[in-house]
């Protein structure tokens, strides 16, 4: 295969501000702690990690910073520095032929992983394993939280909604085509996320069609989708919010939904990623520890989101 060879760039991208529920920047540091780069380096890979966030603090910086025209628009000037910088640091890791793992905080940081990843391979097909399609745009978003737009930002919708993009944003290549990104576990999506995803024409398997296919099925259409001319093969990058997952699995979580991917499913759904070879790059976003009830709630939810890495980057049950 045409891909980097077994070498891991581990990014941790401990960020909150895309939503509003603090501890979600904790994530890296508890799946590190369970023993995650051990893990990849006993599957066979070189690791390191990087700390693009190095030179100030963005985890927890909450104080407001829109202007009045974007006022329901939640720290868009925070967001847009920390996935720049996240950006870079998945540009450096591919620069070097390194797979570019990214452990979030919040998945606003995957305006920075989509976008370095499509730079590097233009063909790269996307799958957003999520409860939710986060396609929101400024125009639409309720919530005005960032983690619930980062698609919108790279296929470049916003550069013409009524309102204008933020400076802080305007760095996003928006080098995203709509056939080249295909949704699998949605749930909870909002009526102006279900327009754009008809208008764009964006293929996307709900949890209703995990349940009528199965998940092996949904992975191979999904597959086909993003590679046609090739029967499937080509390479992929996925990035994955842990709330696909059902919050029996994953409880510490800070939109959880229930009727999720069960464990298994969603264990297997990156398995078979790493069997096709085509793997280029991987996101875990929304791993918040601070939203456990208890500690089992904490230990379920770091050893699920450890075992979606370690599944994606090789290991096998056999
Ligand atoms: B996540 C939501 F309104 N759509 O925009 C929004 F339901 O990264 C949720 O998938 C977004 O966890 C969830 O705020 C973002 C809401
Ligand atoms: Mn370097
Ligand atoms: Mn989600
Ligand atoms: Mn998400």
């Amino acid at each position: 295969k045409h891909y980097p060879a077994k070498k891991l760039s581990i990014i941790a991208a401990p960020f909150s501000g895309g939503q509003s529920k603090l501890g979600v920047e904790k994530g890296p540091t508890f799946m590190l702690k369970h023993g995650l780069q051990h893990q990849l380096t006993n599957l066979g890979w070189t690791t390191q990690v990087q700390h693009p966030f190095s030179q100030e603090d963005y985890s927890t910086r909450v104080k407001s910073d829109t202007k009045d025209m974007l006022a329901h628009i939640k720290r868009p000037q925070l967001v847009g520095e920390a996935a720049q910088l996240v950006y870079g640091a998945v540009q450096e890791a591919l620069s070097h032929n390194e797979f570019p793992l990214t452990l979030g905080g919040d998945h606003s940081i995957a305006m920075g992983t989509v976008s370095a990843t499509v730079e590097k391979y233009p063909d790269v097909g996307v799958l957003w394993i999520d409860a939710h399609a986060d396609i929101n745009t400024l125009d639409s978003t309720d919530s005005g939280n960032l983690h619930g737009c980062p698609v919108s930002f790279l296929m470049g919708l916003n550069k013409t909604g009524k309102l204008e993009c933020p400076p802080s944003l305007q760095w996003v290549p928006a080098n995203l085509k709509p056939e080249k990104i295909v949704y699998i576990g949605l749930r909870d999506i909002d009526a102006t996320e279900k327009e754009i995803l008809k208008e764009q024409g964006i293929n996307a398997f709900s949890m209703y069609h995990v349940d009528k296919f199965g998940i092996n099925k949904v992975i191979e259409m999904a597959l086909m989708l993003l590679h046609p001319e090739t029967a499937g093969v080509g390479p992929i990058m996925c990035s994955y919010d842990v709330d696909a997952l059902d919050p029996l699995f994953v409880p510490a979580t800070g939109t959880p939904v229930r009727g999720g991917l069960t464990l298994r499913e969603g264990l297997f759904l990156v398995e078979r990623l790493a069997e096709t070879g085509d793997l280029v790059g991987l996101d875990i976003v929304e791993v918040n520890p601070d939203l456990a009830a208890h500690d089992v709630h904490v230990s379920d939810t770091i050893a699920a989101s450890c075992a979606i890495a370690r599944c994606a980057l090789g290991e096998t049950l056999l």
